[in-house]
């Protein structure tokens, strides 16, 4: 990346886009990736794309997540345009490939980039502000899994494997609290305390799906509220991307990862803790939205583990922050010291914060499902 933050030279061009490159700059927030969107002019029309330098540190095998995202893009598309949807090209992301015709391109240092069409008049939120807001992102996420539930073919490839295992979460937890490289494990104590008192618990998806309580199914296993884009005409969700690891898991983990950001009244990374709490409202909505996409597919073992899923999936983020943070920042982007650790003791006040409101969470979904 040059000073200004502009794509490197020549990557763009590798990509089979027409037209005359303009500018390009980065974008977005990924804590893993590093995005730019450049602007091109197409024949007097103005035309944006998205590129992403793929982490490999994270993505060992970056043709094998190329391959899910080409596979579960082409699959929604037909989906769409078998619903007589028209602008398809908004509602899901569409891979544009390099000239040589591969679904990336390797620059001179040895990176992989990858390119997709740039969804104009979107948004995403780090927060939610109203019940509505959050009923679309919770059906933009039904919707998703619907659209994948029949994905024909071999078995997605595993981007990274055991992403959501709690049992090889807590192998590297402990690693890190043994090693403590950098002589941080103490001043991380109480959140050590809360990690070892709450293993057992925190198993519970985990173990439904070694032993087939729930089923397997093609889901995303990052579906934050900020990885899904919002059209800026009606505040509808429009499609769900950051689709690296869309791979075999349980819905729960996405649904989970949806109560985790959607049902927060602060960001992840909030330091103020008295502003991390659990907004049942939007809970209920977003929910809400979500079974009216997915009560359709959804089996009795995943309806009765929808209450636990949303304080696993906090969780097991807090975990690998609280272990990134003792291994010494070297998984997530930080941009201030003790970045991980402030996101850690978030996660674990808005586990606390469900767990005050564990009753009427149960007592809600018992009606809904
Ligand atoms: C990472 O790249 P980003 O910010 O969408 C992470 C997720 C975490 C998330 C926490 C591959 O996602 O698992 O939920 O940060 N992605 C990976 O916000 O580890
Ligand atoms: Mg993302």
């Amino acid at each position: 990346m040059n000073s200004e933050g502009s794509l490197p030279e020549g990557v763009a061009e590798c990509f089979a886009i027409y037209g005359e490159l303009e500018s390009s700059c980065l974008f977005g927030s990924g804590h893993i990736n590093t995005t730019f969107v450049s602007r091109w002019n197409q024949a007097g029309a103005r035309v944006r794309y998205l590129h992403q330098l793929i982490n490999d540190r994270v993505f060992l095998e970056p043709g094998e997540v190329m391959e899910n995202i080409d596979r579960v893009t082409r699959h929604i598309a037909s989906v769409l345009r078998g619903e007589g949807e028209a602008d398809i090209s908004r509602r899901t992301l569409t891979v544009v490939p390099s000239r040589d015709g591969r679904l990336f391109v390797r620059d001179g240092g040895g990176g992989w980039w990858r390119t997709y069409l740039f969804v104009e008049r979107a948004h995403a939120l780090d927060v939610v502000s109203s019940p509505s807001e959050a009923f679309f992102l919770g059906k933009a996420v039904g919707r998703f899994q619907r659209q994948l539930a029949r994905l024909e073919g071999k078995r997605l490839n595993e981007t990274i494997p055991g992403f959501h295992n709690m049992e090889s979460r807590y192998r590297a937890f402990r690693g890190a609290v043994e090693r403590d490289p950098l002589n941080r494990a103490g001043t991380a104590g109480a959140e050590i305390d809360f990690m070892l008192e709450n293993e057992e618990r925190g198993a519970v998806l985990t173990r439904a799906l070694t032993e087939g309580r729930v089923p397997e199914r093609v889901c995303h296993n990052d579906a934050k509220i900020n990885n899904i884009l919002i059209d800026d005409g009606d505040n509808r969700a429009l499609c769900v991307v950051d689709l690296d690891t869309v791979m075999p898991g349980t819905c729960l983990f996405d649904v989970g990862d949806l109560i985790r950001t959607v049902a927060a009244r602060a960001k992840e990374d909030e330091r103020d803790l008295s502003q991390v709490e659990f907004d049942f409202p939007f809970f209920t909505s977003l929910v809400e939205g979500y079974l009216s996409e997915a009560s359709s597919f959804l089996t009795t073992g995943e309806k009765e583990l929808l209450a636990e899923s949303g304080r696993n999936i906090t969780h097991i983020m807090a975990l690998r922050f609280l272990t990134d943070y003792l291994n010494g920042d070297t998984y997530y982007r930080t941009s201030r010291p003790g970045h991980n650790l402030d996101r850690a003791r978030n996660q674990i006040a808005l586990v606390r914060s469900m767990d005050r409101n564990r009753e009427k969470i149960t007592r809600f979904l018992l009606e809904a499902v």
